[in-house]
C-alpha cells in the first residue's frame, strides 16, 4: 500500500500514531504537503463522511477521524504556510452558532496566516455578537464557516447583526463551509463565497481589493 492509501486508512480507522507516522513517512518520501492534504486527508475524511451518512459509524468514530486528521496536520501545517505572498489585513474567523465542526475552519484559518494575514480565530460556535465585537475591534474581514444545513441560516443574523451594528461599510464578509453556495451568499448579502481553503485566501484578498491572480474558485461580486 503507498503512504497515501495507508494515511487515507488511518484516518477512516481513526488511528491518529499511524495517521502521524505515515505524514512523516510522506514528506520524508518527498509528497508534496499539499499532495497528503488533498489526496490523503481530505478524502479520507470525505469518505468518513459518507460512512457515517450510510450508517456504517456513529458520531464517535467521526471523533476519532477529526483527531487523526488533525494531528497529521499539525505536522502538515508548516509545510502548507507559503510566506512569500504579499498581502495585509486582519480577518476573525469562526464556525457559526450551534457548529462544532472546526477542520475546514483551522484549514482556511492556516491558509489565510501563510498568506500574511493577521487572524483572530473566534472558535466553534460563535455567536453573532462575537463576530460583531471582533467588526468593531478591527477587522477587515469576517470570515464565517457552517458545515450543517441547519447552522448556515446562522450566517444570515451574523450580517444582520454586523450591519445593525453600522459597521457593514467597513468590514467584508466572506463565507464557506460544504453547504454553502454562491447563491446562498448573495442571498445573504456576503461579500463572496470560497468553495476551498486556498479560494479563501484568494476571495480575501479580492474582497480587500489586494491584487489577485485570476482563479475559478473564489467568487466575489465585482
Ligand atoms: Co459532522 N456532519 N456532525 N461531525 N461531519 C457532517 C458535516 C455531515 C455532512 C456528515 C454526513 O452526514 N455525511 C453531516 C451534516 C449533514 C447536513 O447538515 N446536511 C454531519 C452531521 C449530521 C453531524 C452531527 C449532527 C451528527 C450527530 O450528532 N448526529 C453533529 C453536529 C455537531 C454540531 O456541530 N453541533 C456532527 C458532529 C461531528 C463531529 C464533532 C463528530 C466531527 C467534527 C470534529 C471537528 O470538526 N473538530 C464531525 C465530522 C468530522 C464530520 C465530517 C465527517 C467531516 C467534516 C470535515 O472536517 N471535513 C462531515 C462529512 C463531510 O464533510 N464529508 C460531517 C474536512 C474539512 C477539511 O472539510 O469542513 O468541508 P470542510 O472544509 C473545506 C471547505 O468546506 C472549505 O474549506 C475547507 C477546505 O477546503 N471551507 C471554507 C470550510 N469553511 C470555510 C470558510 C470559508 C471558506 C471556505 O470562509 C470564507
Amino acid at each position: 500500500m503507498s503512504v497515501l492509501d495507508q494515511l487515507h486508512a488511518a484516518v477512516v480507522d481513526g488511528q491518529a500514531r499511524e495517521a502521524v507516522a505515515q505524514t512523516e513517512q510522506g514528506l520524508a518520501e518527498g509528497i508534496p504537503a499539499e499532495r497528503l492534504l488533498e489526496d490523503g486527508l481530505m478524502v479520507a475524511m470525505k469518505d468518513v463522511g459518507r460512512l457515517f451518512e450510510e450508517g456504517e459509524i456513529f458520531v464517535p468514530e467521526m471523533l476519532v477521524s477529526a483527531h487523526a486528521m488533525k494531528s497529521s496536520l499539525a505536522l502538515l501545517r508548516p509545510h502548507l504556510l507559503d510566506s512569500n505572498v504579499a498581502s495585509s489585513g486582519r480577518v476573525a474567523i469562526g464556525t457559526v452558532k450551534g457548529d462544532l465542526h472546526d477542520i475546514g475552519k483551522n484549514l482556511v484559518a492556516m491558509m489565510l496566516q501563510g498568506s500574511g494575514f493577521e487572524i483572530v480565530d473566534l472558535g466553534v460556535d460563535v455567536y453573532p455578537e462575537k463576530f460583531v465585537e471582533a467588526a468593531r475591534d478591527g477587522a477587515d474581514v469576517v470570515a464565517m464557516s457552517a458545515l450543517l444545513t441547519t447552522t448556515m441560516t446562522n450566517m444570515r443574523e451574523v450580517v444582520d447583526a454586523i450591519d445593525s451594528a453600522g459597521l457593514r461599510d467597513r468590514v467584508r464578509v466572506v463565507v464557506g463551509g460544504a453547504p454553502i453556495t454562491q447563491t446562498y451568499a448573495d442571498e445573504i448579502g456576503a461579500d463572496g463565497y470560497a468553495k476551498t481553503a486556498s479560494s479563501a485566501v484568494r476571495l480575501v484578498q479580492r474582497v480587500l481589493g489586494l491584487s489577485v491572480p485570476a482563479d475559478g474558485g473564489a467568487t466575489a461580486p465585482a
